[in-house]
Parts: C-alpha cells; structure tokens; sequence
C-alpha cells in the first residue's frame, strides 16, 4: 500500500509505556489487530470502488459505503486517540494554556469538565467514544458521544481529545468495568498534545 491508500500511523510509544493503565497486552491488540484492521478494511474497499469503476460494474453502494465510512472512522480516530496519550510517566494531571483558560470559561472548573466528560464515557451506548470538541462558529468546546465510529463531528467542528470505550480497548484490563478504565484514562491524557490541537485552530 503505497500513496492513495491509508497507513496505520507509528505508536508515539512503546506498548508498555501505558501501564499500568492500559497494559501492554491489550495496547498491542487494540493496535496492531483492531487500528490496523480498520485501515486494511478501508483500503480494501477502496480497491473494490476502483476494481468495479475499471470493469464498469455495479457495486451495492449503500453497503459498501457505509462499511467504507465505518472503517475510515475507525482509523481517524484511533490516530486521534494514540497521540492524546502519553506515558504513564508523563501523562495525566490537568491542562495548562490556552487549553485550561477554555475549559474553565465554558465548564466552570477542570473537575466538572472532567466529571461530564467521564460520564459522557461512561454512558455511550454499546461501541462509542466520547469526545472534546471544538465549534469553531461559536469558538466554544463541546463534549460529545460518538456511536461506533460515526463522528456526529460538523465540519466546523474540531476533534481535540477522544477515548476509546469500545470493549477491544479495555475488556483485557478491565473486564465489564468500563468506569474503571475511564478513571485511568485521566492519568495518561497528553495534556500537551490535547492544547497544541486547540493553540492550531486558534492561530
Ligand atoms: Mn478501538
């Protein structure tokens, strides 16, 4: 797979680097087996497009577009999800910069940011994610849940943090208990990273 079709983006760290918050075990599945096959799957569809465009033949496109946005999603946000990360070592705390201003004006306090954003986690039904966005018609931030990986994000609307709460991303680690590995997301966020996202489309 060369230019034209999607490549699975380098870990900004090791496997271990997460732990004991998300074990080595469970990153290099979710990484290696769950990132990797949402990239092969959307490259495989666009060569189905490609191959039936060159025969001329009739694909169902409803299936195969919705499949194709299924995976794509899946791919853009786990890229978005790895590097708003860090190393156990690293990781967690709270926001600085601009960043910290923003979630204090629109939410009142770091904690209560952090409390609804927790829950909005915790409550997305079945496979989701939850995410901090940015409107960029009213400049503010806006938490919101995400079904499988069907981004209900606008194009005015910028990603700046999401977590994973699909069950590949925890079960190993955590079971059911989905709550828990929300918990110890909090202490692996990159804050950095999560404000450099913001600083970007405020320049
Ligand atoms: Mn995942």
């Amino acid at each position: 797979m060369g230019k034209g079709f999607y490549i699975l983006p380098r870990l900004p760290y090791d496997y271990k680097d997460l732990e004991p918050h998300i074990s080595e075990e469970q990153l290099k599945i979710h990484y290696e087996k769950h990132h990797q096959g949402y990239v092969n799957g959307a490259n495989a569809i666009i060569e189905k497009l490609e191959k039936a465009r060159k025969d001329d033949v009739d694909l169902d496109i409803k299936s195969t577009l919705k499949a194709l946005s299924f995976n794509i999603g899946g791919h853009i946000l786990h890229s978005l999800f790895w590097p708003n990360l860090a190393p156990s070592v690293k990781g967690g705390g709270e926001p600085g910069g601009v960043l910290s201003d923003t979630i204090e004006k629109e939410f009142g306090s770091f904690a209560r940011f952090k409390r609804e954003f927790s829950q909005a986690a915790v409550s997305a039904e079945g496979s989701g994610w939850a995410a901090l966005t940015f409107c960029r018609q009213t400049n503010r931030p806006i938490i919101m849940q995400i079904e499988k990986h069907n981004t209900n994000v606008y194009p005015m609307f910028r990603i700046l943090m999401v977590i994973d709460v699909w069950e590949h991303a925890y079960y190993l680690d955590y079971k059911n208990a989905r709550a828990k590995f929300v918990d110890a997301f909090w202490n692996i966020v990159n804050w950095d990273k999560v404000n450099k996202r913001l600083e970007e489309l405020l320049k």
